[in-house]
């Protein structure tokens, strides 16, 4: 059983121990009407006595302070890290013995991925798994992320996240009021529409949704195709009213945001790797105690394996899925004209270089 089901479950024994006593006393109160009137004020004592240790009980059963956290998810439930916001939640709640509770909100049931990061800021949420994307609007340096191709795969990926330049990247978001606690796997996106797309030239023209962030904004220019930021939640219904022509996402959020149904050409050229982060409300971290900042630290830490696991399985299953669903998936051979034409985004981002060569050592080192 988990330590906080047992507190529960001894709280409720204990109150309904507590009312019982209770009863009793006040019914032996109304039934001792018979005692003689040199006694009754000695009965009474004794009987308030007993009362007041009882009071004290009541006291003492109380549930502990318990510190409830919030954790704003864009995806819906039993997506892949939504299940590791889940079992971070879990591992927070257990280890802190039920002081700490970690409640999860999927499906952006606590606003879309900017507004919840607002919130997060402002410690109004405590935390949020957010893409790199939208949080590069908040702490820029997190913006070399959105930076096409400089990923040749999730291993390469991996292998700087996990490096010392990573976590420095990770930590710098506190300058912006945010505790960085771990990276999620975020796959590869790539470009789907309606219409249907093989190669570069087809990107020419096409209206692509993108996340809000100006690097997104300058990729698309250079594809030759023109960027339209918005939200998550609002990409499905304008992919089906033609809003936009386009999207660009990995398999497992083309497939559980349904954009497959609609935006039926997948072309994978894997232009952008933006890991996901999870991350805290400084203003809320500061306001907890040295040990329970580390349980959280060390609760995220943890979940990542879990996440890495779900993630690759699932990115597996979304693939085959959206092929069984009738998809054409195009994969580009051959990249070089692709990464020929975003050159421009890299020149106009001279503050990007110091990242750039550290994710280029990664590339060794894995
Ligand atoms: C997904 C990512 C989400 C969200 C979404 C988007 O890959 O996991 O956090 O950023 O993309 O495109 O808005």
């Amino acid at each position: 059983m988990r330590n906080a089901d047992a507190l529960r479950i001894k709280y409720i024994l204990n109150l309904v121990l507590i009312r019982a006593l209770f009863c009793w006393l006040v019914f032996s109160f109304m039934r001792d009407t018979h005692v003689p009137a040199t006694h009754r004020k000695e009965e009474i004592m004794k009987k308030a006595l007993v009362l007041a240790l009882v009071m004290l009980f009541v006291g003492a059963a109380s549930l502990p302070a318990q510190t409830v956290l919030k954790l704003a998810e864009t995806h819906p439930k039993g997506y892949p890290t939504e299940l590791a916001d889940e079992y971070f939640a879990q591992l927070v709640t257990e280890r802190s013995g039920g002081k700490l509770k970690v409640e999860v909100y999927p499906g952006n049931q606590l606003g879309e991925e900017k507004a919840a990061i607002e919130q997060v800021q402002l410690g109004a949420i405590a935390f949020t798994r957010v893409s790199s994307g939208p949080m590069a609007e908040f702490n820029k340096a997190l913006g070399a992320f959105s930076l096409p191709y400089i990923f040749d795969s999730g291993e390469h990926m991996w292998s700087y996240l996990n490096s010392a330049d990573g976590q420095k990247l990770l930590d710098g978001l506190s300058a912006s009021r945010f505790i960085g606690l771990c990276y999620y796997d975020p796959g590869a996106r790539s470009f789907y529409s309606y219409k249907p797309i093989e190669k570069l030239e087809d990107l020419k023209g096409l209206k692509i949704r993108v996340i809000q962030n100006t690097i997104n904004m300058e990729l698309m220019q250079a594809l030759g195709a023109s960027a339209t930021p918005m939200p998550y939640g609002q990409v499905f219904s304008s992919l089906q009213t033609h809003v936009i022509d386009a999207a660009e996402n990995n398999f497992p959020s083309y497939l559980t945001a349904n954009h497959y149904q609609v935006a039926k050409n997948y072309l994978v050229d894997a232009h952008q790797r933006v890991p996901e982060v999870l991350v805290m409300s400084k203003v809320v971290f500061d306001g907890l105690s040295k040990a329970d900042q580390d349980l959280i630290r060390q609760a995220a830490r943890d979940s990542v394996a879990r996440q890495r696991e779900l993630w690759s399985a699932f990115e597996k299953e979304a693939e085959a899925k959206v092929k069984a669903e009738g998809c054409v998936v195009t994969y580009v051979k051959d990249l070089t004209p692709f990464q020929k034409a975003v050159k421009p985004v890299f020149d106009a981002h001279p503050e990007y270089a110091e990242v750039l060569k550290d994710i280029a050592k990664a590339r060794s080192a894995k």
